[in-house]
């Protein structure tokens, strides 16, 4: 039987795969495809595109239409973490261990490398193989929701405002912020594999928990983590005022927080048959060291 470290890997070299073969153009604005790659081949995760090829599989759909949405959802999380790394937002130098984009190629590229890969992520939805005129719709819809003005654009503003002050506002800014594009690739998993209602839902719930612990594992790691595996400056959080689960509730609690929403999220798709990996996919984020 696969183990779950080869199923992750064989999700993630094809999302690789796929996203290598993007942004090739050789025109005279190559220089702009170059950031764009730059940023999206920088080697994180891959825990979006990874998670919509499992949902996708666990419930019996082909892979090919999948991987395109998740080649999308890829595009659309890089280009907010360009934006998100802008000396307007939290001016940071490094991700993913190496020069943020703007560092690199400057900020008026970085911005145009951002806008440029989230209307790409719209068109390879719009062509994706495989998939039905309606589901591409939906596919839209999905993504668009998740990061738009209600999504992570608004969890974006609610935390560069410090909007949030309570447990129940910092949840509401991390499921718009972390949590939609979570819940946009377990529901793109879904709707490439033509599931219905009730199944979405499930893998709503799962998502939503599963955002919740990896928000707060993050502002934990942002405390605890070794700075060359995380990839960017430990103590961030603390050096842009930004309020976190860990200011508000300590690590302990933090630590119980993440395992009690580690739990809801697998409970929620307790009886979803081909589960297993989405059930360890959850304990693995839980203990992720970057
Ligand atoms: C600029 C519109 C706009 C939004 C920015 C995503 C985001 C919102 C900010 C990035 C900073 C941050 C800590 C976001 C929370 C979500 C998160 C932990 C993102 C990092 O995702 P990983 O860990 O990164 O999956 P890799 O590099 O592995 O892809």
């Amino acid at each position: 039987m696969e183990t779950f470290q080869a199923q992750y890997d064989r999700y993630r070299a094809a999302v690789e795969e796929a996203l290598q073969g993007l942004f090739l153009r050789n025109k005279p604005y190559r220089r702009l495809q170059e950031a764009m790659r730059y940023s999206l081949l920088a080697g994180g995760k891959r825990v979006r595109p990874v998670m919509v090829l499992a949902f996708c599989e666990a419930l019996g759909g082909e892979t090919q239409g999948a991987l395109s949405l998740g080649a999308a959802l890829e595009c659309v999380h890089t280009y907010s973490l360009i934006h998100d790394d802008l000396p307007c937002m939290d001016d940071d130098d490094l991700r993913r261990g190496r020069p943020t984009c703007h560092k690199v190629y400057g900020e008026t590229m970085a911005v145009l490398a951002g806008d440029a890969l989230q209307a790409e992520a719209f068109r390879l939805i719009s062509i994706a193989p495989g998939l039905s005129a309606e589901q591409r719709i939906e596919a839209v819809h999905a993504l668009s929701a998740a990061c738009g003005g209600d999504g992570m654009v608004a969890g974006q503003v609610l935390d560069m405002d410090a909007l949030a002050h309570s447990e129940e506002e910092l949840r509401d800014l991390c499921l718009r912020k972390t949590g939609g594009l979570l819940a946009a690739a377990a529901d793109l998993g879904c709707i490439a594999a033509g599931a219905d209602g009730s199944v979405r839902r499930q893998a709503a719930s799962y998502a939503e928990h599963i955002g919740l612990a990896f928000q707060i594992r993050d502002d934990m790691l942002d405390v605890i983590a070794d700075q060359d595996e995380f990839g960017k400056p430990v103590g961030s959080d603390k050096e842009e005022g930004k309020r976190t689960f860990v200011d508000l509730l300590g690590l302990e609690r933090c630590g119980e927080l993440v395992a009690e929403e580690t739990r809801l999220a697998k409970e929620a798709i307790a009886d979803l048959q081909c589960n297993e990996f989405l059930l360890e996919l959850a304990d693995s984020l839980a203990d992720r060291r970057k």
